[in-house]
């Protein structure tokens, strides 16, 4: 059988982790077919609850899984993992300044590339879901030097998910019916959501989603609209943030870029930019992507249209501010 694969999980005893950690375990991430450990990472006050969720793992006696370590030493949760998840961080409170949250997540990002870069195994992937998720993950490439930066990506893939729902439910289909959506830039409310190039397959083959739901403009308006502000419905409804729906596009995430997209399908994963789409480089920045044997590649050739290019531009904007606010924060 094969060997056990290391998977990090920051910030366990919250919300996104207690969802997380039970797919990981039941191989929602990695297959049916792959033993896990998993590597349990909190900070001090959350300890015994964190401690809770170990014994609730234990309980469950899922066949997948080898051991757990529940831990609040950065060290110990970082060492040997070939996976890390980045869920922990600092999260924007009441009366809180946006550069004192920025502050808060890039001492901790700083410090989590430290423990990755000396103690995580050599082709460690690494996916940030914590806020500010894009510029956390610059912030942890910044400092994690020797993990090629091709491993280092963001979460976005929540927001693809939604898309597709929002898709599906207007044309009252199966969201596996739907496929490449895109969400462009920022895992904020400036991200592009864009169906362009949204494919829809019925019983007389595939078909653009923009000739179905002739309602342009639907599409512009309502439809961005609510995928950028779903994460707030959530909270209204909930008085909680999203955690299922978070734990279960993270899984995605990570199945897909270890197990490869299927052919003709594209995801969308926040990765470090290299000039596709005039999209400055530097930045982390949410882009269609296939993958293949472990590595993904920005999906080229696309064809942007005027209205596309204001708005993935206007997300790239926001991108570049948030970098220079994080990097104020460093000095
Ligand atoms: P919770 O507050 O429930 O959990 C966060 C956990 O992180 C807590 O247990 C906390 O003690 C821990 N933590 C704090 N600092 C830490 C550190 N330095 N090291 C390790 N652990 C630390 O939040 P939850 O609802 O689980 O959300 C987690 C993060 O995901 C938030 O930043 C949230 O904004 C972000 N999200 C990102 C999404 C995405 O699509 N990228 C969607 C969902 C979610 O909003």
């Amino acid at each position: 059988s094969k060997n056990a694969v290391r998977v990090l999980v920051t910030g366990a005893a919250g919300q996104i982790g207690y969802a997380l950690v039970p797919m990981v375990a039941r191989g929602a991430m990695l297959g049916p077919d792959q033993p896990v450990i998993l590597h349990m990472l909190d900070i001090e006050p959350a300890a015994e609850a964190l401690n809770g969720v170990k014994m609730e793992l234990i309980d469950a006696a899922f066949p997948l899984l080898k051991d757990v370590i529940a831990t609040t030493d950065v060290v110990e949760a970082c060492t040997g993992v070939d996976i890390a998840v980045m869920v922990g961080g600092f999260p924007r409170k009441e009366g809180m300044e946006r550069k004192d949250v920025m502050s808060k997540n890039v001492s901790i990002y700083k410090a989590q590339a430290s423990a990755l870069e000396k103690h995580a195994n050599t082709n460690c992937k690494v996916l940030v879901v914590a806020n500010p998720a894009n510029t956390n993950a610059l912030i942890l490439k910044e400092f994690a030097p020797s993990i090629p930066e091709k491993n280092i990506t963001c979460l976005t893939r929540l927001d693809h998910n939604r898309a597709l729902g929002q898709i599906s439910e207007r044309l009252d289909i199966q969201v596996s019916d739907v496929k490449n959506v895109i969400i462009w830039g920022n895992h904020s409310s400036t991200q592009y959501p864009d169906v362009s190039h949204v494919t829809v397959t019925s019983s007389d083959g595939q078909k653009p989603a923009r000739e179905l739901i002739a309602d342009d403009q639907w599409l512009r308006t309502e439809f961005i609209k609510t995928v950028q502000q779903r994460g707030a419905a959530i909270i209204k409804a909930r008085k909680l943030s999203s955690a299922l729906s978070a734990a279960s596009s993270a899984c995605d995430h990570i199945r897909d870029w270890v197990l490869g997209t299927p052919k003709g399908t594209w995801v969308s994963m926040g990765v470090y930019s290299d000039g596709s789409y005039g999209i400055p480089s530097g930045l982390i920045y949410s882009f269609p992507v296939t993958c293949e044997k472990g590595e993904w590649s920005i999906v080229q050739g696309l064809k942007i249209n005027e209205f596309s290019r204001t708005k993935m531009d206007a997300t790239a904007n926001e991108l570049i501010e948030e970098k220079s606010l994080a990097y104020s924060c460093l000095n």
